[in-house]
């Protein structure tokens, strides 16, 4: 039997090595990709992000138990890019997901910078596409959010949940305007603590322009993940913004959002490796680099030039 129908046959060993070879990017991943695209668009996919620490893994964890219980397959993905390894912070959190992985339903991944060569967001998404083949209902993604990555892996995402907690509160403010572009659902967690009402309240009220004018609910939950609080709340808030993403034009436009993201990705990464490696001749980049090290030229007319080439159809022979 091939990897691909074992995988569809619902063998998890198979699943984990589609996954490795995304990671590892060999020379059947595109294949395996192209293979597994038709049963694709299933799944429920959900990004949580927010600062370092405020309580993703564990709202995760427990949301996976009450997806678990209402009988869903369940896919877990943790995103690290600051991580050149399996790091710390993942290793916690398998450690707590030790009693979930046992599970049948569920298939909880790392993924780290190692193995994917710059393209960790678009290796994310195709994981994603990849449980979502193997007939996952419900796919978490967690991602630490301050970077691009986190910003490239939401796009991916049906819903996003952006978890803060007390302490973020003179964050807010500062808050990259990305992460409160990407939100969907905000968690307010830790708030057994003080301070919680106090920085939901202020996130309203910024979030009250935002949803008089794009007439969006982006309602604000107080959870205690650890004490298994507002969890349920948080749970039927996701559940009610997919429902109303599903109405009207709003899916399709989400489903072509995704594809038009997936296919311009793809070209991106593929378009810089090849490039680098192929398209470029030998040693150009480096010769360019003494150039420009030494006083000669710069960087924006180098690139333009190069692009220029590529257009024209040939890259000319540039000064050493
Ligand atoms: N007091 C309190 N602590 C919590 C709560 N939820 C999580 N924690 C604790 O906060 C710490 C960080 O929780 P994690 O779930 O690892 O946070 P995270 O956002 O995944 O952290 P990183 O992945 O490292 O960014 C852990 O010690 C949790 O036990 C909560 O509701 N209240
Ligand atoms: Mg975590």
């Amino acid at each position: 039997m091939s990897l691909i129908e074992k995988f569809y046959t619902g063998d998890t060993g198979a699943l984990a090595r589609i996954i490795s070879h995304i990671e590892n990017r060999g020379p059947e991943t595109d294949k395996i990709l192209a293979a597994l695209y038709p049963r694709t668009g299933g799944a429920h996919i959900i990004g949580i992000t927010g600062p370092p620490g405020a309580g993703k893994s564990t709202v995760v964890d427990k949301l996976c138990y009450l997806y678990l219980n209402r009988g869903r397959k369940v896919g877990v993905i943790a995103v690290d890019p600051s991580s050149p390894f399996t790091g710390g912070a993942l290793l916690g959190d398998r450690i707590r997901m030790q009693d979930l992985a046992v599970h049948r339903d569920i298939f909880i991944r790392s993924m780290a910078t190692r193995g994917s060569t710059g393209g960790l967001a678009l290796a994310t998404t195709e994981v994603i596409r990849a449980l979502d083949a193997f007939g996952k209902d419900i796919i978490l993604v967690e991602t630490v959010g301050v970077g691009q990555v986190e910003l490239d892996v939401a796009e991916a995402c049906d819903t996003t949940v952006v978890i803060l907690m007390p302490e973020s509160g003179d964050s807010i403010q500062a808050m990259k305007a990305g992460l409160m572009e990407i939100a969907d659902i905000f968690a307010v967690n830790k708030a057994d603590r003080d301070g919680a009402q106090r920085v939901a309240s202020e996130l309203n009220m910024i979030l009250d322009v935002k949803r008089e004018k794009c007439k969006r609910q982006l309602p604000v939950v107080l959870t205690q993940a650890v004490n298994n609080i507002g969890l349920d709340e948080l749970l039927s808030k996701i559940d009610q913004e997919y429902e109303h993403m599903k109405t009207g034009d709003n899916f399709l436009k989400h489903r072509k959002k995704m594809i038009r993201y997936d296919i311009l990705k793809t070209i991106e990464h593929r378009f810089r490796i090849r490039l680098i490696n192929e398209i470029l001749p030998h040693n150009i980049l480096e010769r360019q680099v003494e150039r420009i090290f030494a006083g000669q030229g710069n960087p924006y007319d180098l690139a333009q030039k190069l692009i220029d080439d590529l257009k024209a159809g040939q890259i000319r022979q540039l000064p050493d």
